[in-house]
């Protein structure tokens, strides 16, 4: 009897629902997200793969906003070669004016109302604009005046003022006007009072130039320097018309 019961339980179980334990277990058969590990594998290898060679292509085109707010902006990088430099920090270069006629300072009497130290008027015009070559006015006393006198009535066109081009001798602004005086009567106007600007990336050249004039003196004023207590100038070059 006992034998009997247990070969009818053992055919209701083989004949029955099959118990989903019966499948889970069989060996080649794991199941994860409804794909086998099988399919999931290559398909990662193929996310990673994408990952690498797309982000590479973009990297250039994307950066963090400069406010490092967590945004982002997109930009082109610019096709490169070679060295570049940002625009706003491309210093031309400058070509010192070339000034037609000749430079007749050579044959003018140089004075000045007072000049600072050892820096005379006669340092004006020897050619040399080095740092101890040049005319300084009197400290702290503007209007400092410069003067240059010929023994002959001379026809000019232009003026030329230099200082020491070298960087140490900084950016600065003098105020300057320049009359002339013929061969009698008094100074007349010849520029107007203005600034001009001394540079060293542009030579710290200043160059006048205006309608050919006859004259036997220049006067030049120096009203104000914002590189020193007094006018400066190492060269004062006056071109005659040829
Ligand atoms: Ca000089």
């Amino acid at each position: 009897m006992k034998n009997s019961l247990s070969n009818s339980e053992t055919i209701k179980s083989a004949t029955g629902a099959v118990p989903a334990s019966a499948t889970s277990n069989f060996p080649g058969t794991r199941k994860s997200a409804g794909r086998s590990v099988v399919e999931i594998i290559p398909l990662c290898l193929s996310v990673i793969l994408c990952t690498l060679l797309w982000g590479g292509a973009f990297y250039k085109y994307i950066t963090l906003s400069p406010a490092g707010n967590g945004s982002i902006s997109i930009v082109e990088s610019p096709e490169q070669e070679g060295p570049m430099q940002h625009p706003d920090f491309v210093v031309e270069d400058y070509e010192p004016v070339i000034v037609s006629g000749t430079n007749i300072t050579e044959e003018a009497k140089i004075e000045a109302d007072a000049f600072n130290d050892v820096y005379t008027p006669r340092k004006v015009k020897d050619g040399k604009v080095d740092a101890q070559s040049y005319w300084e006015g009197a400290a702290d006393n503007y209007p400092n005046y410069l003067y240059a006198s010929f023994k002959e009535e001379k026809t000019i066109h232009a003026i030329k003022l230099l200082l020491n081009p070298i960087p140490a001798w900084s950016t600065r602004l003098q105020n300057i006007s320049v009359e002339y005086k013929g061969a009698s009567g008094d100074y007349k106007e010849l520029i107007a009072a203005a600034d001009y600007e001394f540079d060293p990336a542009r030579n710290n050249e200043v160059v006048l130039e205006f309608d050919p004039v006859t004259i036997t003196s220049l006067r030049l004023t120096f009203n104000s320097n914002t590189g020193a207590t007094g006018g400066q100038l190492a060269e004062l070059e006056i071109y005659d018309v040829d």
